[in-house]
């Protein structure tokens, strides 16, 4: 899925998505990269509104900043380029020592067109909307119309194009998103004559879903499906013209299908009611895959607070043929732990949603702590992180309500994790008021183990395989080093022992600690 295969190594190749044993990194100037990232509100990639966002985010201490760019500003008049947005971004980011991830808001919007240039707006002879089964007009371009593309294609090369020539060997810009949460909202198809045409003709080779029509190989969810494939079909061409100009990784995120209120008597939410119908939903991943090789990643926007939903989403999209990114998420109580679970499952990325100082999503120009405290304690060790997760080596804990200590399994150790404080001996930890303690453990070698988190304590104890013989030795630790990595080596600058590790490794609330333990095993016989 268009993961180059290159060695790390090389400062001068572009960004690009390395793939190991179904696990991934983003790579940027030859080191793995974690996208702490934020999302700039909609309207705010604009010469009178940057000033209030860099300072925001700064404040929550990303290295990757969102942005988008608007169609309908960048190409005003037909087929004359204005980038003036664009470059202030770019310039923007690296005055203030950013990535950037350039958001292209094109045909499609939230699953409408509200971006698309105004010669495209009032043209809908040239350019044809999607018309619902009852023949109503709606505010989304129809995917079906070889003009439409055309038009986006040639925008969108323009923009990578310029994209290469003003930052081809910088690589402040480090990825791009192809529209935004695509699919229609309104209908679960377009209606159109021609779309019909193509509904009553055979389902392509292309998604080994059988030979027949829509109908036949899809039955009830034939619509759906054939809006997917439009949708995916469509956007691929874009972002390969794209690639064609500058080869950057592209991605496209998805408003998710959420479920049905319990309450409700159905399984499933209205694909075009309730979300924009034919995206990258979570049922839509494998026509999306097989329709879309241009993309390199499908990632989920996502807004809800229920976390066993968040979990379910991480499965969904978390496969050997896809990386997680989570490009948007609310600004909420469970940022931290999310962003921790993502982590645990491989994440190249996080990134919320709304991060700017122009009074919209933050009031007061003030970032809560608990934002601002994931990236200030992850930033630092990112690039391990990143490295690591490459490896299939990191694992996170995430506190649940009623559950205080869990268990992470390592070969022949575990580490226990008891959330909240005060902890005493002999007494079951108190967990969290919100369910917010989190930790990291990223594996560096057999016994030794890079150790973060918030609101918990950490200890490790030797396991034995159920079937092996019983292993009789006892778990000792050799060292607690609090540090940091310095141009990519650990260096400690002191050792924790005594109290600070005889109860295990404790990581208060506004911990900002980050320690590598080394541990041994002593036979005890
Ligand atoms: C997001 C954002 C922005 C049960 C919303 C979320 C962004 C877009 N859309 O602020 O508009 O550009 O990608 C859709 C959320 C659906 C929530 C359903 C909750």
């Amino acid at each position: 899925t268009g993961q180059a295969q290159s060695p790390i190594g090389a400062e001068s190749q572009l960004p690009h998505l390395q793939r190991q044993d179904g696990h991934y990194a983003l790579v940027v100037d030859g080191k793995p990269y974690l996208m702490l990232g934020a999302q700039i509100n909609n309207s705010s990639s604009w010469a009178s509104t940057l000033p209030d966002v860099w300072p925001a985010l700064e404040d929550l201490h990303v290295n990757t900043v969102e942005a988008p760019v608007y169609w309908e500003q960048m190409e005003a008049h037909e087929k004359t380029f204005d980038f003036s947005n664009v470059d202030l971004l770019v310039h923007g980011a690296r005055e203030h020592h950013l990535h950037l991830v350039l958001l292209w808001f094109g045909t499609w919007k939230n699953g409408q067109m509200h971006y698309v240039p105004e010669w495209v707006k009032t043209n809908p002879a040239k350019y044809p909307r999607e018309l619902n089964a009852y023949g109503k007009v709606l505010d989304v371009m129809s995917p079906h119309s070889a003009a439409t593309l055309e038009a986006d294609r040639h925008a969108f090369a323009a923009l990578m194009h310029h994209l290469r020539e003003i930052d081809g060997s910088e690589h402040t810009v480090i990825m791009m998103q192809v529209e935004n949460e695509s699919g229609s909202v309104g209908s679960v198809r377009d209606f159109s004559a021609a779309a019909n045409k193509e509904f009553a003709g055979s389902v392509p080779q292309v998604l080994h879903a059988g030979s027949g029509t829509w109908s036949q190989v899809y039955g009830a969810d034939a619509d759906e499906r054939f809006a997917a494939y439009a949708t995916a079909h469509y956007i691929n061409q874009v972002a390969a013209a794209g690639k064609a100009e500058y080869a950057l990784p592209m991605y496209c995120n998805v408003w998710i299908t959420y479920p049905v209120h319990a309450l409700e008597n159905r399984d499933h939410p209205s694909p075009g009611q309730e979300y924009p119908s034919g995206g990258p939903q979570q049922e839509n991943i494998d026509i999306w895959k097989a329709a879309a090789p241009s993309i390199d990643l499908l990632g989920p926007d996502f807004y809800s607070d229920d976390r066993a939903l968040f979990h379910r989403v991480v499965a969904s999209y978390a496969r050997p043929d896809n990386a997680l990114f989570i490009p948007e998420t609310h600004l909420g109580r469970d940022f931290g732990p999310n962003f921790f679970y993502a982590l645990g499952h491989g994440a190249i990325g996080f990134s919320p949603f709304g991060v700017d100082y122009t009074n919209w999503t933050i009031s007061d120009r003030k970032i809560p702590a608990f934002l601002s405290e994931n990236f200030a304690l992850l930033g630092p060790i990112e690039e391990q992180i990143a490295k690591l997760n490459l490896e299939g080596k990191v694992q996170t804990a995430v506190e649940q309500k009623g559950e205080p200590v869990a268990r992470i399994h390592f070969a022949g150790v575990d580490a226990v994790v008891s959330y909240g404080f005060p902890q005493r001996d002999g007494e079951v930890p108190p967990g969290t008021l919100d369910a917010s303690g989190r930790v990291i453990v990223a594996q560096l070698g057999p016994l030794d183990f890079l150790v973060t988190g918030f609101d918990a304590s950490i200890t490790f104890v030797a396991t034995t395989a159920a079937s092996a013989a019983p292993r009789n030795e006892q778990l000792e630790i050799l060292s607690a080093e609090q540090g940091q990595y310095v141009g990519g080596a650990w260096q400690s600058s002191r050792n924790w022992n005594g109290d600070q590790t005889d109860r295990g490794l404790r990581f208060k609330s506004d911990n900002k600690d980050v320690v590598r333990i080394r541990l041994h095993t002593l036979p005890l016989y």
